[in-house]
């Protein structure tokens, strides 16, 4: 074995988006690209000599070649120790707890989340710190500064490690421990939820669930977790079999792209509860028999009765949520007397209120939920968390989030995402937008009257540091909003996303349609941003 230097070139397009560096397989399978990144990495982070490396992703195409060449990278550059999943797979959130739980200095994640994988599909890779969460800015700042001046990487020239058997072994004087990808994952979630209780759920036998892991990284803690430790009946988990392409599938869990779950939960004879989960197993969808919840309603009903369940027994400090999310966790939060942070989108921005023990309970309106127990959102976790309250409660999830609005009154919320548009006109889009914000207060839009508009910064309250133009919003003074963002972790062009929310305190009107509910503020965010006309799109390609 020797350790190599090898010249390179910079890449001028390494630039992290809202969850690390996303590019097709091709872009990553160039020669020196993803080593580049890597050398990145390793130069911007500190002094790790003879510290611990988290390694591991969805398992998606290129995974396990990539997965090598960052063990490769790992021993020629210093670190004492790498832990990699076994098959070079772990879900993001497994990545984490195992980063907190062995006190690692950091991890590499690799996977591009919800983004269709196979060769022609895309792949991603980021860096989590030692409190298990995503780079802030400043780090991933640093490693695209440096990703732009960098003329060498060092690797090791040695046989590829035998990633699928469990154990040690040596690379250039660093031990390679390939572990199990599941357990320390799953004894997580038996500390903080009832699983005597939840079993008993399923071994009533009324009740039925269908969890569909849409062929991504969830395969395995589902079927481990709901079917070994929970007794559910075999065939709860559906799409159940990881695979490097997802079957060909969007691994995105919404309305659109869970389609078969959806067949199912609004089909004849549904289950009581469905659940599905993304590529890398860090979002959620929650639906009930004939029934969705959106993320912003779940962070909030999770909230509300966090009490019910054993992790959360002591209340919660706080709650935060990005943005964009509706302001239905922020009732929840005046209600119990608690603080509700409002942060950028993007996990990333939550790991200091969580490290600052001002928040518990996290959320984001793009299918994300999770709390201080790791430092990334958590799907299954989020299953749990609602098997839990089920089955304290007895009730239905529709009956739960009934008695919810009942309750605190419902933020009718939607998104629209207009995807894969034209860069150059999405950009346009945002400029006019911005170029509009000043002039907009005081103006009326059929029963609406602007109130504010502005585009979003953030000052982070734990250490300061400001993000800004993180989002244009236009609120208007019944308290309803729209918000205008292009998103950060596309790989195609650019995708647009409106959000759009409105608040209604009468129960009896609370059964409309959101999109009905909705339409007016969405018929006036289309004459503001002029969408149709510039995207050169009639509607949107993903609603949710
Ligand atoms: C990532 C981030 C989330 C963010 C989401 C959507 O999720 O971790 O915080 O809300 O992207 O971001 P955007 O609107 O910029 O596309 P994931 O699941 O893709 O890692």
């Amino acid at each position: 074995m020797t350790c190599k230097t090898v010249a390179t070139q910079p890449f001028s397009d390494q630039k992290p988006g809202t969850s690390g560096l996303r590019k097709l397989v091709s872009v990553f399978q160039q020669p020196h690209y993803l080593e580049n990144f890597v050398q990145a990495i390793f130069d911007s982070i500190g002094d790790f000599k003879g510290q611990t490396l988290v390694v591991g992703g969805d398992g998606r195409f290129y995974n396990r070649q990539a997965t090598q060449i960052i063990l490769k990278m790992a021993a020629a550059n210093g670190f004492g120790r790498v832990k990699v999943g076994q098959g070079g797979i772990l879900s993001t959130p497994a990545t984490s707890a195992v980063i907190r739980k062995y006190n690692a200095f950091g991890g590499i994640i690799l996977s591009a989340s919800h983004n269709p994988g196979g060769p022609d599909g895309d792949f991603g890779i980021k860096y989590n710190i030692d409190n298990g969460g995503p780079a802030p800015e400043k780090v991933t700042d640093a490693i695209y500064d440096r990703s732009k001046t960098i003329t060498e990487y060092k690797i090791v020239d040695a046989p590829d490690i035998n990633l699928d058997i469990l154990g040690t072994s040596t690379l250039e004087g660093m031990t390679v421990e390939v572990i199990d990808s599941v357990i320390d994952y799953a004894a997580l979630m038996e500390s903080l939820f009832d699983f005597d209780r939840i079993r008993q759920l399923f071994t009533t036998g009324k009740f039925r669930m269908c969890m569909d892991s849409l062929h991504a990284v969830t395969g395995s803690y589902a079927h481990a977790i709901f079917e070994q430790r929970l007794g559910a009946p075999k065939g709860t988990v559906q799409n159940g079999v990881p695979l490097e392409d997802f079957g060909g599938g969007h691994p995105d869990p919404n309305l659109v792209y869970a389609h078969d779950l959806v067949e199912v939960m609004f089909g004849e004879n549904a289950p009581d509860f469905g659940a599905a989960s993304d590529g890398d197993g860090d979002r959620n969808m929650i639906l009930g028999r004939n029934f969705f919840v959106t993320p912003s309603d779940s962070l909030a009903v999770l909230a509300a009765n966090a009490t019910l369940v054993p992790g959360y027994r002591n209340g919660l400090a706080g709650i935060a949520r990005s943005m964009p999310t509706s302001q239905a966790p922020d009732r929840v939060a005046a209600k119990l007397g608690i603080d509700c942070y409002e942060t950028p989108t993007g996990w990333k921005f939550f790991g200091n209120l969580l490290d600052a023990g001002k928040a518990t309970l996290c959320g984001e309106e793009s299918f994300g939920t999770g709390s201080n127990h790791i430092r990334e959102k958590d799907g299954l976790w989020a299953v749990l968390f609602w098997l839990n309250i089920l089955a304290v409660t007895g009730k239905s999830v529709e009956e739960l989030m009934k008695e919810h609005w009942q309750t605190y009154g419902r933020n009718y919320y939607s998104r629209h995402d207009y995807e894969a548009i034209d860069s150059d006109r999405a950009n346009t889009l945002i400029t006019q937008l911005r170029d509009k914000l000043p002039t907009l207060k005081g103006q009326k839009f059929g029963s609406y009257e602007v109130e504010y508009s502005d585009d979003f910064s953030y000052t982070d309250p734990i250490d300061g540091s400001v993000s800004q133009k993180q989002g244009v919003r236009i609120g208007f003074t019944d308290g309803s909003r729209i918000v205008f963002r292009l998103s950060g972790t596309g790989t195609q062009g650019a995708t647009l996303r409106l959000y759009v929310e409105r608040y209604e305190a009468d129960p009896t009107k609370h059964n409309d349609d959101p999109q009905v509910a909705l339409g007016e503020l969405i018929a006036i965010a289309d004459t503001i941003a002029q969408i149709k006309s510039l995207t050169g799109m009639d509607k949107p390609t993903v609603i949710t």
